[in-house]
């Protein structure tokens, strides 16, 4: 009997890693008949059969999971098992940052009880971020700050120079890492970097992002040989925000947790009621108000979520 982590499945076929090797295995038909019961990251037992093939014939017990709520199914999709933590990919420029995606990615993170951390792709592009920083009147560390203060680590990278690369290893060691960003921001850049025989297709900058755009289209494990692994979990950048109870979401927000005993009504949504701690503190500057404007925006989508009978209507 072995033991082994599943890198990818494929129609029936699973891509286990054992030891340093890759093994093809089915999957025995009780555990198949559980649907979702199986999914990349999950560590599983292994027994090879008379004819030489390999079956999985069960799943050990998961610590953890990476998973999507969809409203309207009343389902969880587990996307990854057994991760980690969730690295939130930036770029410094092209394509411009969109810290809505990077809220919404946080939120992901600590639903799922996981790690998370920044990494600020393409600071060789300083130059070039800064005429965009001139457009837009900020520069991105500076948009980038409530997420250091707030307890987030921001990596620097640049896959072009190389800087912060073997940091970036090194914030991988022995873990599960979701990768997660939009389109364009390098993500695959980054896992062919830090693994140099992956060969991962790199897309091209300035295409829209949306479906069709991701190169990688079923999740999967890259291991890193050193017992990291990294989760190419294309569904973590097209997160339904919709999914959360509109209760939960405040303490999604981490720098908030600290004022929301403080507010006048425990079911504070921290939007209009009077004594609100996190709003006053929004107001004298101890929070950020753009934070706050993306927590605004989740809680909307997740109460019209919540409401089935205008889930069509207009935003
Ligand atoms: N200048 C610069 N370009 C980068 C860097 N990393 C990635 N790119 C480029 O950005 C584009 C998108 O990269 P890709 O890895 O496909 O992004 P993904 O969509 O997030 O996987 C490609 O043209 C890369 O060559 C970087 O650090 N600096
Ligand atoms: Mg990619
Ligand atoms: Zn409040």
């Amino acid at each position: 009997m072995l033991i082994g982590r599943v890198l990818q499945g494929v129609g029936g076929v699973y891509r286990v890693y054992v030891d340093g090797a890759e093994l093809e295995c089915s999957l025995r038909g009780r555990i198949k008949q559980g649907e979702g019961s199986i999914a990349v990251g999950d560590r599983v037992e292994i027994e090879r059969q008379e004819d030489g093939s390999c079956r999985i014939e069960q799943v050990l017990p998961r610590e953890g999971q990476l998973s999507r709520r969809s409203f309207a199914k009343r389902r969880e999709q587990v996307l990854a098992a057994n991760v980690d933590q969730l690295a939130a990919v930036v770029a410094l420029a092209r394509p411009e940052p969109d810290l809505f995606l990077l809220d919404r990615l946080l939120a992901v993170a600590e639903l799922n009880h996981l790690d998370a951390f920044i990494v600020l792709n393409k600071v060789d592009l300083e130059a070039e971020a800064a005429v965009g920083a001139g457009e837009r009147g900020t520069d991105l560390p500076d948009l980038l700050r409530p997420y250091a203060e707030a307890g987030y680590e921001i990596v620097r990278t640049s896959v072009k120079s190389g800087t912060g690369i073997d940091s970036l290893r090194e914030r991988l060691h022995d873990r599960i890492t979701v990768f997660a960003g939009a389109s364009g921001v390098g993500k695959s850049s980054l896992l062919n970097a830090l693994v140099p025989d992956l060969g991962l297709r790199v897309g091209t900058v300035g295409a829209r992002s949306g479906r069709g755009r991701h190169t990688t289209t079923a999740g999967q494990l890259i291991p890193l040989g050193d017992g990291s692994f990294l989760a190419d979990t294309p569904g973590v950048q097209n997160f339904e925000p919709a999914a959360l109870e509109p209760g939960e979401l405040s303490c999604v927000f981490r720098e908030f947790r600290p004022f929301l005993d403080h507010c006048r009504f425990a079911d504070c949504r921290h939007r209009d009621e009077p004594g609100c701690a996190v709003r006053e503190a929004v107001a004298q500057g101890g929070l950020s108000e753009r934070r706050h404007e993306s927590y605004l925006a989740l809680l909307e989508s997740a109460e019209r979520a919540a409401r089935p009978w205008d889930r069509q209507g207009p935003g």
